[in-house]
């Protein structure tokens, strides 16, 4: 056991999931088709592609999930065991309108929520809920164009009212977009589709067309904020950041210059989601590329009232990145630009393990944006095995407790002021990346393979009781 830091009372310690990723029942309930419905899973290092319509023959993870939709009250049952104060998950955007552009709301889907929102409370579980994670309806892609086009802002903003409106009673804390600066990653149509709904077309530049779409995002992003407070003025809700710092590679004056590059340019979603502005170098850049982005007067307004109340973020691990004389400019290119870190060990899917990095993506967003912080992921994907029925996962133990240990001292000796942490993931989840669910995350193991085969039993693995004990203490047993 390690001694940690006491968190300030009323620390929200929980976990998370998202809905495509847990819920399965893809088409039950009047659900329409989302983008997560058309992703096939891919192999390991391969993410997914996208179908224009689910075929026969294809395996399509989000399409069972683990079964959340019916296994719902069982899983909280076992989050309350755990000593849950919060529950982070998202509202699947085609429960509520299943092609995203229909006149009224689907009241089956609404009241699924009501439900899986009411068993929450029952356990005291504050429920922490992202609008959109990943999992816009395809239709509004196919027909609009995801955010290439206004009609999907005003269509978002139809979904965020009806939401607000029925769960503010019951839902305190939302999010907009999950990891919404994850487009920085622009070469990759993953990303693009995933946060903006937007499919490359081979004769644009995907830059000038992934600045263009993320602004429409970024508008729906505050007009939801400034609409919630009007409905009610005790929501508070956060920008979704996927915090991975990038560090320059050497103390050479122009590797450190090249990492600041990166972080501003994989970050400036959240300057204009805090600050309610687009930074003047991003002005320059567009310029200096020719990238011609419409931003008209009510955008900017919009953007300027509708700034966030904290900073939701992910936190996975750090990158880094160097100077090279072929990139003269210092253009940040995430593709081009990030060279792997020979200090920090790699998990099995060759993610970086950097605990202090969490430590330092905390105090460098609170310099920024100076906003309150929620964690919102933060775990270790692996390969679990189950061993007389148990599963010892004390290497998820370990990144779990060192990433804690660090985020406990940014608040108790940096002075940051941190709502809560909800680890990924609560229970076992299809990953999002890779739709494979060999790469677990869970606190709970589900017994189901790949292709969606298993009992679907819930096994509590060692990390279960030793997170039982972390939120027992608030955070001072670790
Ligand atoms: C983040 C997503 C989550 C989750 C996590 C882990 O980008 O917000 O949905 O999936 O990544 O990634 P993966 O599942 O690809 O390992």
């Amino acid at each position: 056991m390690t001694k940690g830091y006491q968190m300030p009372a009323g620390f929200l310690w929980g976990g998370a999931v998202a809905a495509h990723q847990v819920e399965g029942a893809w088409q039950a309930g009047g659900k329409g088709v989302s983008i997560a419905d058309v992703m096939r899973a891919g192999a390991k290092d391969v993410t997914r592609q996208v179908d224009a319509q689910p075929t026969g023959d294809a395996v399509y993870p989000n399409h069972w999930g683990i079964d959340f939709f019916h296994t719902y009250r069982d899983d909280i049952k076992l989050f309350a065991e755990m000593g849950f104060k919060c529950f982070r998950t998202s509202i699947a955007w085609t429960r509520i309108f299943p092609n995203g552009d229909e006149a009224l709301p689907n009241e089956e889907g609404l009241k699924f929520y009501d439900d899986l929102f009411a068993a929450c409370q029952q356990y005291g579980i504050e429920p922490i809920v992202t609008l959109s994670h990943f999992e816009m309806p395809l239709h509004l892609v196919t027909a609009d164009g995801g955010f290439r086009s206004r009609k999907v802002v005003a269509a978002f903003l139809k979904f965020a009212q009806v939401c607000f409106e029925r769960y503010h009673d019951t839902v305190k804390y939302w999010m907009t977009f999950n990891e919404i600066n994850n487009q920085a990653m622009w070469r990759d149509p993953h990303p693009l589709l995933q946060n903006s709904g937007l499919q490359l077309d081979d004769s644009e530049n995907s830059e000038e067309a992934m600045f263009q779409a993320a602004h429409l995002e970024l508008v729906a992003s505050a007009k939801a904020v400034s609409l919630a407070h009007l409905i009610d003025p005790t929501l508070q809700v956060g920008a979704m950041i996927a915090m991975t710092p990038i560090y320059p590679l050497s103390a050479k004056p122009k590797d450190v210059l090249m990492a600041e590059r990166a972080m501003r340019y994989r970050y400036y979603y959240g300057d204009v989601q805090a600050l309610g502005t687009y930074p003047a170098w991003l002005k320059r850049y567009w310029a200096r590329k020719g990238y011609a982005i419409e931003i008209t007067a009510a955008d900017a307004t919009a953007l300027k009232n509708g700034t966030v109340d904290y900073v939701g973020f992910s936190y996975y691990n750090s990158l880094a990145t160097e100077y090279s004389a072929d990139n003269p400019d210092y253009d940040y290119d995430e593709a081009r630009s990030v060279v792997p870190n020979p200090y920090v060990p790699r998990s099995d899917w060759g993610w970086q393990i950097d605990p202090v990095g969490l430590r330092y993506g905390m105090n460098w967003m609170t310099a920024r944006w100076h906003k309150p912080l929620f964690v919102v992921e933060n775990g270790y994907g692996a390969y679990d095995t189950v061993v007389d029925g148990q599963i010892h996962d004390d290497y998820r133990i370990a990144y779990l407790r060192d990433h804690i240990l660090e985020m406990e001292k940014a608040v108790v000796e940096d002075g940051i002021e941190l709502l809560g942490y909800t680890p990924w993931s609560a229970i076992d989840i299809i990953s999002a990346s890779t739709g494979e669910m060999k790469k677990r995350y869970g606190l709970i193991y589900v017994d189901q393979d790949d292709q969606g085969r298993g009992s679907g039993k819930r096994l509590k693995k060692d990390s279960f009781a030793w997170y039982q004990r972390v939120i027992a203490s608030n955070g001072e047993q670790l």
